[in-house]
């Protein structure tokens, strides 16, 4: 049997494996993986790790904030970057904001993503308003589209739910089999502190930090478990920052909870230190939850090692640095008026990769898992994404690893006009991305048009093995239609 394509001879790695095969692809999936395969089109892998596509799993595409300002990538910009670095998929938001339907707010990122992509796509849904009929409608209709996961904010008083609200997205997610996520800070402690700090003159970037508290994500992150501990629902906590944070997770999942973690390589890689460049330079580093100090990075390495975050995400948040975007507010506004986020789809895997598995941090296997792997499996794509057999959709990333690269602005394919990571050399990169058996990506060049990325609908959470509610008789999904007190919907 003669392939489409055959990627021969490279060293194939899954979350599970390490092996050498060809992989025959024919009609853009994995048709074969074995030894002398036949090809219409080979490409020559020797020497190269062949590993499934990256799939990022938090980025933040087309997408406007709760007040106005837009992302500078869009699908076409930002399928690209993410390309580059490695991915053959991606999962951005799409933003409810408060008085919009959810079905609505779906249409509005089909339309923005229609025709644009490079690499196949979903959505999370952003839910900022979870009124009755987006409840016991909106969210069911969204899962049947194949949207099965979504975010939620305990923060930021334009986007924020409280804890009924989140009680009762939690008992639909469980009742439909989706994934809840949150961002999880205490929104009154940084208010607080926020108002303070102000109130001093204390407003430039590096302001930022002691604004948003460790004890506000940790004080967050534990009503959060408990919370979805009490609906018996899975949960993603996303972008941890602190040790405390990731301690809660840790220990929620030693309990058996089916709880989940993300963190990001500005975690790992930056600290607050950033934030204090001279003039504003510093508000290229602010995102929220802010960066922390060395000491808490070397924990979140630990516990990335450890196995306490599932995920391992961008959070690109693409915000140029002048009034499109951070400095949309003047030019030496104050931190509370800087927008939040930074660029990081093309440098996720291979920082992950260099300073992860080359600086012997973490396995090849943990890699797989964190950059495709584990978001296939959370995030309703397993069987079809994130992994090298047969059948799977032949969405892969040929790394040279020993390819050494310095990051420059200069080379990035965003819209942005910055990275974080200028100047560091990376040991390892991806040379070729295939999505669907398709090269998107190939010799430092991008090969494939807009539009061959496609909505991918996703299935429902697998939650085989973790247990259901920790109080039965209280698991409010068994009562699904008297679920909503009608005292809290006034
Ligand atoms: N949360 C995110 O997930 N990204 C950017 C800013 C934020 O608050
Ligand atoms: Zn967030
Ligand atoms: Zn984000």
């Amino acid at each position: 049997m003669t392939h489409d394509l055959v990627i021969r001879g490279g060293t194939c790695a899954t979350a599970a494996d390490t092996f050498t095969a060809d992989v025959g692809i024919t009609d853009g999936r994995i048709a074969t993986l074995g030894t002398g395969l036949d090809g219409a089109e080979v490409i020559d892998a020797r020497g190269k790790l062949v590993l499934p596509g990256g799939i990022e799993a938090h980025c933040h595409i087309a997408q406007e904030s709760a007040s106005g300002g837009m992302t500078a990538d869009d699908y076409r910009t930002g399928s690209i970057s993410a390309a580059f670095g490695g991915n053959s998929s991606f999962i951005p938001f799409a933003a409810q904001h408060r008085g919009m339907g959810v079905s609505e707010t779906l249409d509005l990122y089909d339309s923005r993503a229609s025709g644009q992509s490079v690499i196949d796509y979903s959505y999370h849904l952003i839910v900022a308003d979870p009124t009755e009929a987006v409840l016991a409608e909106e969210l069911p209709a969204a899962f049947a589209r194949g949207v099965s996961s979504f975010k939620v904010f305990m923060t930021y008083d334009l986007m924020r739910i409280d804890d009924g609200q989140f009680l009762d997205i939690l008992s639909v997610a469980k009742a439909h089999g989706a994934l809840t996520m949150v961002h999880a800070e205490n929104n009154d402690m940084i208010k607080w502190m926020s108002a303070r700090l102000e109130a001093g003159g204390y407003t430039a970037p590096r302001y930022h930090a002691p604004s948003h508290p460790a004890l506000a994500e940790a004080e967050a992150i534990n009503r959060a478990v408990a919370l979805a501990r009490l609906a018996g629902a899975a949960l993603m906590i996303v972008h941890v920052s602190t040790e405390e944070g990731a301690r809660l997770v840790a220990d929620a999942r030693r309990e058996g909870a089916a709880i989940f973690a993300e963190t990001c390589p500005q975690y790992l890689f930056l600290t607050r230190d950033d934030l204090d460049r001279p003039g504003m330079e510093g508000a290229k580093f602010m995102c929220s939850p802010p960066l922390r100090d060395a000491a808490t990075q070397a924990a979140l390495w630990r516990h990335l090692q450890a196995g306490t975050f599932s995920l391992f995400s961008s959070d690109h948040a693409p915000y140029r640095f002048d009034a499109s975007g951070k400095l949309s507010n003047g030019p030496d506004a104050p931190f509370r008026r800087i927008a939040n986020g930074m660029p990081g789809l093309a440098t996720r895997l291979p920082l992950l990769f260099s300073e992860g598995v080359n600086a012997g941090r973490i396995t090849l296997q943990q890699f797989v898992a964190l950059s495709a792997a584990n978001a296939a499996r959370l995030y309703g794509l397993a069987g079809r994404k994130g992994t090298i057999a047969v059948g799977a959709d032949a969405d892969i990333a040929i790394w040279d690893p020993e390819e050494v690269r310095t990051v420059r602005q200069a080379d990035q394919h965003d819209a942005m006009d910055y990275t974080p990571y200028e100047g560091r050399e990376l040991c390892g990169w991806p040379v070729t991305v295939l999505s669907r058996g398709v090269r998107v990506v190939d010799g430092g060049a991008l090969v494939a048009a807009p539009g061959h990325g496609r909505f991918t609908a996703r299935d429902p959470i697998d939650l085989t093995g973790y247990p259901g509610a920790d109080i039965p008789e209280l698991d409010p999904a068994r009562n699904f239609g008297a679920r909503i007190a009608p005292e809290r919907r006034g």
